[in-house]
């Protein structure tokens, strides 16, 4: 039998109900007091739904906000796909990303192994518009829920030895078919940050997206985001974060030494081998616009650099 289906962004696009309707559905439904029977039982117990969490005001776009069915289905994930950006959302079925734990250890006077649970009821949970920027050069800009990542290294107290950090994702062959196919690349994924530009206050952990918790598709249930780099420094579904005295070595260095190096801080002016970087291409219209200079967080981070990092 043959089943003629419609292209996905094409379902999506029928299906989709715009994010300002969505808002205001949401608004005007608190305003009348209806509360499902799950948010209800929380309430009775104390368990309070931390999502959505207040919007931090400081960050605002200079571009519309990115539909939530495009953000959810286009994705970088090699775990799960690295031929079809739109098939990761498909594969992440039998992912399990509960229970979860992530190991904070290495030069810290306070290792821990926090779960997940806890840290969404216990870390200062907000909202942050953040612009996204890709290497490739599709970009895009989303509401994330997510706290400071120096507020997590405040709780862990770093050793003076500790200059770098490093973030491992998870593995899971048996639930992450990329992680058995693509035998070349060296699982689990891991990236890093220096330490000052771990604690700056744009650096985020995040566990929620457009008001919800983490989609799996996009790194649930914890990932970091770090808006002024290339996203493949945001590493997904997160295990284990490690306080180090070296500068460490990436994932991606490590596959293509000459494509990417350690920093990857958005720059219009270097090209990639691959990529020129002059210009962006917004999801899912795709329609072109310049690249910003750390995109457009110069403002918080260019005190960190002297241009020359890469
Ligand atoms: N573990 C892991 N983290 C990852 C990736 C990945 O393949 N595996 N891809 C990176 C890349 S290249 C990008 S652009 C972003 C994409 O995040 P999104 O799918 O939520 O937009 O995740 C980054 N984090
Ligand atoms: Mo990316």
């Amino acid at each position: 039998m043959l089943i003629k289906t419609p292209p996905d962004w094409q379902i999506l696009e029928n299906k989709a109900t715009p994010e300002p309707v969505y808002q205001n559905r949401r608004q005007l439904l608190k305003a009348a007091g209806f509360f499902g029977a799950s948010t209800l039982l929380k309430a009775a117990t104390g368990e309070k739904n931390p999502y959505p969490a207040p919007r931090n005001q400081e960050f605002t776009l200079d571009r519309p906000i990115t539909p939530d069915w495009a953000a959810e289905s286009y994705n970088n994930f090699y775990e799960f796909n690295q031929e079809d950006k739109m098939a990761v959302k498909k594969m992440v079925g039998n992912f399990q990303i509960s229970p979860w734990n992530v190991e904070v250890t290495g030069l810290v006077n306070k290792p821990r192994k926090y779960d997940i649970d806890e840290i969404v009821r216990t870390m200062p949970l907000e909202e942050r518009l953040y612009r996204h920027r890709c290497v490739e050069a599709w970009a895009m800009a989303v509401p994330w829920t997510g706290f400071p990542f120096s507020e997590l290294v405040k709780q862990v107290d770093p050793k003076p030895e500790a200059k770098f950090v490093r973030f491992v994702s998870v593995f899971r062959p048996k639930e992450m078919p990329g992680q058995v196919k693509y035998t070349w690349y060296e699982w689990p994924y891991f990236e890093g940050l220096r330490m000052d530009e771990a604690m700056n206050p744009l650096t985020l952990v995040v566990t929620g997206l457009y008001g919800k918790p983490l989609p799996k598709q996009n790194g649930a249930p914890i990932r970091v985001v770090v808006p002024w780099k290339y996203g493949y420094k945001s590493a997904k579904s997160i295990v284990k974060i490690e306080f180090i005295a070296k500068q460490p070595d990436t994932f991606w260095h490590r596959s293509a030494p000459n494509e990417y190096g350690f920093y990857s801080n958005v720059q219009p002016s270097r090209p990639h081998p691959r990529w020129s970087q002059r210009t962006e291409k917004l999801i899912p219209e795709m329609e072109r616009r310049p690249t910003l200079l750390y995109n457009g967080y110069e403002r918080w981070v260019a005190g960190m650099y002297n241009g020359k990092e890469y």
